[in-house]
């Protein structure tokens, strides 16, 4: 069975999490933290959550194994047949990660009670509009993301906005949802989904944990 390591709270095991659960793939979750101890570097290289554990050994970096996943068990199909569909899907989900989540990860320090540094705001405010612009030249919501299937850039982008909305209006006072009409819609609907809310209640729990 697959191991899935990491922590509920992270938004990329969620998104890998969501994607077993959509693709009812039996896994079990194993509390990992990010660390640079060695044995964990072994597992995952840079040494990162999420990870997973396969029959054929470690798997880190969360849209290579969104893609194992879907090589390994192609049905429920969270990517398109036609293989241009399927670059589609795969260049929308890089640009919500390249463009809007990692851009406004610089910011998510007020997630743990820090101060963001005002060049830091600075960046958020110069970066996030033209990654909003290239995503938004991208979306279909069809009513999913990427058209009429449902696919892993729903869940990519679903866990990323989640984060990057908060980061982007308080850091930047970039409206992302708000900036693509039919978005809000689009991420009701996603987190209604089963596959999401169990991540969301697992994340609920473990903020419980912690106190
Ligand atoms: N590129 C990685 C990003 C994963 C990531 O940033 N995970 C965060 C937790 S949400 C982490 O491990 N942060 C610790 C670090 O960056 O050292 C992936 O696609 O899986």
């Amino acid at each position: 069975m697959i191991k899935l390591y990491g922590s509920p709270l992270s938004n990329y095991v969620c998104m890998v999490k969501s994607a077993l659960i959509e693709k009812q793939i039996p896994f079990e979750m194993v509390a990992a933290r990010p660390s640079q101890d060695p044995a964990w570097l072994a597992m995952s290289a840079m040494g990162k959550i999420p990870c997973i554990q396969t029959e054929s050994g470690y798997l880190a970096e969360t849209r290579a194994i969104l893609d194992y996943l879907e090589e390994s068990s192609p049905t429920p199909a969270l990517l398109p047949a036609d293989p241009f569909a399927r670059a589609k899907v795969r260049e929308l989900a890089q640009s919500v990660e390249l463009y809007i989540e990692l851009v406004a990860r610089k910011g998510y320090g007020f997630l743990f009670g820090r101060e963001v540094a005002e060049s830091v705001k600075a960046d958020l405010a110069r970066d996030l509009p033209k990654g909003l612009a290239a995503v938004g030249k991208l979306v279909k919501f069809s009513p999913w993301i990427a058209g009429d299937q449902f696919t892993y850039a729903d869940l990519l982008a679903f866990w990323s906005l989640g984060l990057a909305q908060r980061s982007a209006q308080m850091n930047a006072g970039v409206d992302l949802l708000g900036g693509m009409p039919g978005a809000q819609a689009w991420f009701d609907a996603v987190a209604s989904r089963d596959s999401v809310r169990r991540a969301l209640a697992d994340q609920d729990e473990a903020r419980k944990a912690q106190g």
